[in-house]
């Protein structure tokens, strides 16, 4: 068995780069007369544009060219859209308006891109942004999600009357009014799910590059997704054949999900970049970030659920509209519907579901997906009225949940999901213990002592994962399947280089896809190195999101391997002149059974290519292979976090006094990784629950929370020293049996966090961010017993 193989805790390869400065991201890469662009911003949330004069601006010092919304229509420029195609309950097609990549008449959030400048320096591009005077009319905005579609309400796109995009319905509504009909008990909530400001360490950047010799474009940009970038802003900038552009990924710090989409900055990059005949750069502050990166969640719900007299859930009904901002971004309108919608089954054996999503326009920036995007809202949906209604019916929240666990599978779920393996009672039961819930009265009555409130949450989640599976979304309607791609290529001296469509941005795929290699191949990881990240290396991939690099990424790798060794043993078997069907492989050695012939694999992969007369017609020298993966369905990470939190009851300060997370993520091939990758989870969670808030004013649609003075991210000292465990059932629909880790922590984080205050409050329901003032508040009103 390898050393550096599958299971091992090997320290991430690419470290050494990051943490000695030696990390290449898109910032440090500078081209050879390179120009520098600033936008020009709306300062009004929504605004009539009267004119625009550029002529100061064109004027001052180091200005090569200032370019605006004229200038995109002048030459072509279709806006940018959504790609999933979203029908209304009445059978109508979600309604868009245009979204331009500089604006055209129309203003719709503050941040919107109006002008560019190009200058020959950063600062100079800046000073001259300044100087760009627009003439705006404003017009009345609405900021907030509930109130989008209500009478009077401003109308942002003519194309989407009352603000609405669309009005869409999952479920059997006849069945769960039935099951509400005939419920002993109905537990019913009115949930926000809060808007974050996705805050990667690594700022958007792009450079866009024209070379007039070859008519070919360069792209460098911050993206988890470097082929579906390409494919689609060719299309959106007129380049044809698409491979006259090359885009490269290179290091990138972070993206969370907010660097899947396509977005007018790059966009104009490129498109600029053949305008003013030099490269165009632009490296976004944190302060554009803020405004203008893609936001995550924003959901009003209605929630309700059903239950018996025996404590079984019967019926679930939910009632959502979700924000998407002033424009439709890349993959906005399948976060609150397939992403969302489909999961509100969680864990539990609910014989009927029916759910409604409205989506609303409003003048504030695209929300799209932001790590989990859509299964965090159903989870806490979910494990919100779960634990309320265990509470409501004098069950604990173990109890009640265990009644209602699904046990049988492959489980066919009401709103399209049909899990395909999993133990939840199991991964309950191990968290109890760990968390030592048999102690936790004694511990509440110890901090009741100390001016303390106590309080346990539960937070039993489910999530899909390994996004899509062509098989499951084509029955969506999606039309498009998100397979990936890899070529392992064996170079003569047995060292490997996996090339794949994967992009790893903080995930570690350097480490545990060379594990992957190293274990099959019984070669040591050091001697594999793993390409990613550039259209002209890469044939194509999906990207990196959802979850899906190991469950997916690493599946067409494996499925490469299996091509590699075939063709490895023909070589062997050659050289050693046996018969294939006697060749043995184990631990790196080609071996003829029943003989002491052996060949190491390097000494195979040599012969390979040095020609040992290989009858031509069978064996072909060389050995690469590649190979195309599409899952046949996803995967079902699941598992149990609990949440302890002490309160002051004086000052409303919360502390985090015990996570613990047991988690069933099937195989794990590094768990140094996968547990690196649940506590960032947990610590994002743990941020949307008590500190993120993105706020905009509700008159004039400023973005309140504009910087770190106003939005607060987690910080260490927020956060205990995680308790985790795991439990496994194998997925069975790739050939390593995994599931994804990267989102299950973000996932299930919200829901322990407010099941755990409302416990320890004694209050139905607190909202996020539950600040401390928040918390300080609720027990002023309702004094709780401390
Ligand atoms: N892994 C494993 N065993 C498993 C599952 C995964 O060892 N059973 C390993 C994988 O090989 C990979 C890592 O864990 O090295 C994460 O794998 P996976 O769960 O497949 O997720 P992806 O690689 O597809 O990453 C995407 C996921 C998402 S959707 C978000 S959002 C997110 C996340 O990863 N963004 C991140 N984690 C992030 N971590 C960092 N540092 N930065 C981000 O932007």
């Amino acid at each position: 068995m390898s050393e550096t193989g599958i299971g091992k805790r090997l320290p991430r390869m690419e470290d050494h780069r990051f943490i000695t400065g030696k990390g290449r991201y898109t910032d440090d890469i500078n081209l050879p007369r390179q120009t520098y662009a600033a936008f020009v911003r709306s300062p009004h949330a929504h605004a009539k544009i009267n004119g625009i004069d550029t002529s100061q601006a064109e004027g001052a010092p180091g200005v090569v060219a200032v370019l605006t919304g004229e200038d995109v229509a002048a030459d072509g420029i279709g806006g940018l859209i959504c790609g999933w195609m979203i029908h209304s309950k009445d059978g109508s097609p979600m309604k868009a308006g245009p979204h331009p990549i500089l604006a055209q008449g129309k203003v719709r959030y503050v941040g919107d891109h109006v002008a560019v400048v190009i200058a020959e320096t950063k600062a100079e591009a800046q000073a001259a942004a300044e100087l760009v005077e627009v003439d705006y009319d404003p017009l009345p905005a609405v900021a907030e999600t509930a109130k989008a579609s209500a009478d009077g309400a401003p109308q942002i796109h003519d194309e989407a009357p009352d603000n609405t995009v669309f009005e869409w319905s999952l479920g059997d509504e006849a069945a769960a009014t039935e099951a509400f009909d005939k419920a002993s008990h109905v537990t019913t909530l009115e949930l926000v799910n809060n808007r974050l400001i996705p805050n990667a360490m690594e700022p958007r950047a792009a450079i866009g590059d024209y070379d007039s010799g070859s008519d070919s474009f360069t792209l460098y940009t911050t993206s988890q997704n470097p082929h579906v970038a390409r494919l689609v802003l060719s299309a959106f900038v007129g380049i044809a054949p698409e491979h006259k552009l090359r885009v490269i990924a290179p290091d990138v710090g972070g993206g969370f999900g907010s660097k899947i989409f396509i977005y007018a900055e790059e966009t104009v990059c490129v498109w600029a970049a053949k305008r003013v005949g030099r490269p165009v750069k632009w490296t976004g502050d944190r302060s554009e970030a803020f405004l203008a990166d893609a936001h995550g969640r924003d959901h009003v719900t209605h929630a309700e659920l059903a239950t018996d007299g025996d404590g079984r859930i019967t019926g679930m009904r939910v009632k959502t509209i979700a924000n998407m901002g002033a424009y439709l971004s890349t993959f906005a309108s399948s976060v609150p519907t397939y992403l969302y919608a489909t999961l509100l089954s969680g864990q539990y054996d609910i014989p009927a579901i029916y759910c409604e999503v409205d989506a609303v326009y409003t003048n504030t920036a695209p929300v799209d997906a932001y790590r989990g995007a859509g299964r965090p809202e159903a989870t806490y949906v979910v494990e919100r009225l779960v634990e309320t209604a265990a509470r409501e019916l004098n069950l604990s929240p173990a109890e009640f949940r265990r009644r209602n666990f699904i046990t049988e599978f492959p489980h066919q779920t009401p709103v399209i999901m049909a899990y395909d393996a999993g133990d939840y009672g199991a991964s309950l039961d191990k968290a109890l213990e760990l968390i030592d819930y048999d102690g936790f009265e004694k511990r509440r009555q110890e901090s009741e002592r100390n001016g303390k409130l106590r309080g346990l949450g539960f937070s039993n989640y489910i999530e899909a994962c390994g996004i899509a599976p062509s098989q499951a979304v084509g029955s969506l309607g999606a039309g498009v399947g998100l397979w990936e791609s890899a070529e392992v290529r064996v170079n003569p001296t047995g060292n490997v280089e996996v090339l794949t469509g994967s992009h790893s941005h903080g995930q570690g795929h350097e480490t545990t896809f060379a594990q992957l290699v190293s274990d099959r191949l019984g070669i040591p990881a050091d001697q594999v190195s793993v390409v990613h990240g550039d259209t002209d290396k890469v044939q194509f991939g999906m990207g990196t999101y959802g979850s899906r690099s190991g469950a997916v990424g690493m599946s067409a790798i494996y499925k490469a391997l299996d091509k590699v060794e075939a063709k490895a043993r023909k070589v062997a078997a050659h050289v050693m002149e046996a018969s294939e069907s006697d060749i043995e492989f184990k631990d790196g050695q080609f071996s003829v059974k029943g003989t002491d012939k052996k060949m190491a694999f390097g000494e195979v992969a040599l012969a390979a290519y040095v020609a040992h007369k290989f009858p031509t017609d069978e064996i072909e020298p060389g050995l690469k292979e590649g190979a195309f993966y599409d899952p046949k369905n996803f995967t079902f990470p699941a598992g149990c976090h609990i949440c302890e939190v002490e309160i002051d009851a004086d000052t409303g300060v919360t502390r985090i006094v015990n996570w613990v997370a047991v988690d069933d993520f099937g195989t794990i091939i590094n768990p140094m990784i996968v547990e690196g990758q649940v506590h960032g989870g947990i610590a994002q969670g743990v941020g949307q629950a008590l500190t993120e808030g993105c706020r905009y004013d509700a008159e004039s649609g400023q973005l309140v929370t504009g910087s770190y003075m106003d939005y607060c991210m987690p910080r260490a000292d927020d956060l205990p020293s995680f308790n985790l465990g795991f439990t496994e059932t194998a997925c069975p629909s790739n050939p390593l049996g995994m599931k994804g880790c990267g989102e299950a922590g973000a996932i299930a984080a919200p829901a322990a966090v407010i099941n755990a205050l409302t416990d320890a409050l004694g209050v139905k329901d607190i909202p996020m961010p539950a600040t401390s003032e928040v918390v300080w508040r609720v027990i002023q009103e309702n004094k709780p017993r401390v």
